[in-house]
This record gives structure tokens, sequence and C-alpha cells, in this order.
């Protein structure tokens, strides 16, 4: 039944009356995989949307009495932004719903469930992932370090280190097709004794005293400057901190003689609310350590996101900061005049040619 409203409704043979809304992208395993393979499995009914649309989720999931929503990373939050305009616990808003959350990758060889409910956690370990299952300690956040004898160290319970999963028979890793270098990219090797294989899932993540697993960040959501690793994500909280700012994307550029990135950030601002360069200025020269203050500023219309609602940064990384190839307002930090400063194209001269001191 494919409807104006870009709904299609499949119904499977079974007994589950469920109806299930699915609005990510079909390519993502999360729709799928989980989403359509387990409407067939169970026999329950898929809401099929086009696309995703966050002012049409509520009605359509009124219109086609939905009792199943699915959803990932960013896209709880949208939800929440459309019904009030404000970042709302969505379970102090609509009460007796049941959340379930659960950690894995398509290409991994590791994935939690919840098994309890519990609200913010991923899922908890058992008896069984007690062999498999270790978090790396990993101080600087970019590379698990080594003891003397060459092997890597578990953190404490409560401590936030790499999720690294033992691959063998039972608990393979396929690899990427064609990709020998990324798949080995996903690989660790001699992490505890000689000849042991994990698959490094790239995620920080911490576990309680209970087992609870939570996710905290994503390695690779950080970029060196000046010998430092940068969060991009603890930048990031910093500025939509301030009242004029909606949203805010970190990343590292490239600047000719310059080892490491600097620091940029992309930024969407409030409906109407024009953007405030000394304050931004006080905001991160306050909250955030000298190398970590973004060295740009670019004001965008628009966030670009991937097709799983993350926000995109290749793009933004390739088209770095000159003014004469980007069209939107860019800014530059300037400890001179404490404040931020339009970047013109012979200010930009000046950082190319080392002139201007970063
Ligand atoms: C939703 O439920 C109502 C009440 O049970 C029913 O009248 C309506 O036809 C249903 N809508 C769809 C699209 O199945
Ligand atoms: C933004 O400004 C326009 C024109 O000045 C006004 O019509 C609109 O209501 C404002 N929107 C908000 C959210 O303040
Ligand atoms: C698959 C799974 O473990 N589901 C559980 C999720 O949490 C609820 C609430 O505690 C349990 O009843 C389910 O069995």
């Amino acid at each position: 039944d494919y409807t104006s409203s870009d709904c299609w409704t499949v119904g499977f043979w079974g007994y589950f009356t469920d109806i299930i809304y699915i609005t990510l992208p079909l390519y993502h395993s999360a729709a799928s995989l989980l989403g359509i393979g387990g409407c067939i499995e169970l026999g329950a009914t898929c809401v099929l949307k086009k696309k995703f649309s966050a002012s049409q989720f509520w009605s359509d999931c009124k219109k086609y009495n939905v009792t199943v929503i699915q959803y990932i990373g960013e896209l709880c939050r949208y939800l929440c932004n459309q019904i009030h305009k404000v970042r709302t616990r969505i379970t102090t808003r609509f009460g007796a719903i049941k959340i379930c959350e659960f950690y894995g990758a398509t290409e991994g060889n590791i994935c939690f469930m919840n098994h309890t409910g519990k609200i913010g956690s991923v899922g908890r370990t058992n008896f069984f992932y007690k062999v498999t299952i270790h978090i790396l300690l990993l101080p600087k956040k970019i590379e698990p370090i080594r003891n003397k004898h060459g092997w890597c160290e578990k953190v404490k319970k409560g401590e936030a280190g790499l999720l690294i999963s033992k691959v063998n028979a039972k608990n393979p890793f396929f690899g990427y097709a064609g990709n020998k270098r990324h798949t080995e990219k996903k690989l660790l090797c001699e992490v505890f004794k000689k000849g042991d294989l994990y698959f490094n899932t790239g995620d920080i993540m911490v576990q309680d005293r209970e087992n609870f697993m939570y996710f905290w960040d994503r390695i690779g959501d950080t970029f060196r400057w000046k010998g430092e690793n940068v969060a991009t994500t603890e930048v990031s909280d910093v500025i939509v901190m301030l009242d004029f700012i909606q949203e805010a994307n970190i990343y590292g550029v490239s600047v000719p003689g310059h080892e490491g990135k600097a620091g940029m950030a992309s930024l969407i601002l409030k409906n109407n609310a024009s953007l405030d360069l000394e304050q931004m200025y006080k905001q991160v020269v306050t909250y955030l350590p000298n190398y970590a203050c973004p060295l740009f500023l670019r004001v965008q219309e628009k966030m670009e996101m991937t097709g799983t609602f993350k926000q995109q940064k290749f793009q933004l990384v390739d088209e770095g900061f000159n003014p004469s190839t980007i069209t939107d307002p860019l800014y530059f930090l300037d400890h001179s005049k404490k404040a931020y400063v339009f970047l013109t194209k012979e200010l930009y001269e000046m950082i190319l040619s080392g002139k201007m001191k970063l």
C-alpha cells in the first residue's frame, strides 16, 4: 500500500500485531536486517518510509498505528527537538514506553543487547564475554599503550577504554571485501600474548560494577594539534552551551607547514540568532585547553549529514578554510584581538605563508 505520505506498509504472515516504523536507509543493516528481517521472522507489519522526516514522524506513527519505532544515534534527539524544541528526555516525556538499545556493527564480531532495559546502557557482558571481550587502557585516546613487555593493559571497572573482541573460529571477522588495508586496520595483534588477534571496535566504552556497558566516545573523533589529542565531542559540547548555537561540528584541517590538524568548527546558528564573536572567543578560551580551541569557524545554513545522521566531516575537512573557495562566512581565532575575526583573503595568505603564527 504505497500512499501519498511516502510510506509503504507490508504485513508478514505471523502472530505478531506490532507495527514497526522504519525510516532508516535500507543499506544500513539496522533497517534491512533487523528491521525488515525482524518483521519477516516474527510476522509483524512494517511501515517503510522513503526517507526520514522529523516533521512527519509522529503523524505517520499515528496514521499507521505504529507500535514500535527504530532509531540509531542522533535520530532520537531530532525527534525530541521536534516535539518540544528543547531537549527533553524521551522517557520522561513519554512515560511507559519500553526502550531497548543494543550495540553492534555489521562487520563486527561483537554485539550487546538490553537484557534488563537499563536506560543509558547498551547491554551487559556475561560469562562467555568475559573471556573474549576486553577494555584496554587508552590514555591518549589514539592507541592502546603497551607495558614494558609489549602487552596491552586492561582498565579498571568504571574507567573508559577501547573495546576489543577476540577473533577466532567462533567469533570470526571476515573483513571488508576487496580492501585489505581497511581490514588490517581493524585488527589488533599480540595484545595479551603471542599470536592473539582482536577486532578493534574503535569505540570507547565503560563497564560498571554490574557489568553494564556504556558507550562513551568514538576513537575516530579525535585529531592531533600541537602534539595533543583533541576530542571533537568535548569541543562541540563546550560550543553548544552558547545560546546562539544550534549545532557544532568539529574537525581538523591541514595547514601547510604545520604538523597535525588545526581545529575548525562548522556552526549552525539558532533561528534568527547572530554569531557573537567575542562571546564565542570567551567560551572556548575559558572552557578548553589552548590546543583544543578551534582556530577556524565556518557558519553554515544547514549541517551536512551522512545517510545515518552522523555529521558529515570528510567533505568539510577537504574544503578546509580557504575564503576564495568557500562561500560560507569564515572566522579566525585572533588571540591578539581576544576575539574571532573575519577570515579575509589577506589573512588567509598570511596564515599560509607563516607570517601569522598559529
Ligand atoms: C489504525 O487503528 C484504527 C483503530 O483501530 C483503525 O480504524 C485504522 O484503520 C487503523 N489504521 C491503519 C492504517 O491501519
Ligand atoms: C525570525 O525573524 C522573522 C523576521 O524578523 C520573524 O518573522 C520570525 O518570527 C522570527 N522567528 C523566531 C523563531 O524568532
Ligand atoms: C532480549 C532481551 O534481553 N530483552 C529484555 C529487555 O529488557 C526487558 C525488561 O527488563 C526484558 O523483559 C527483556 O527480556
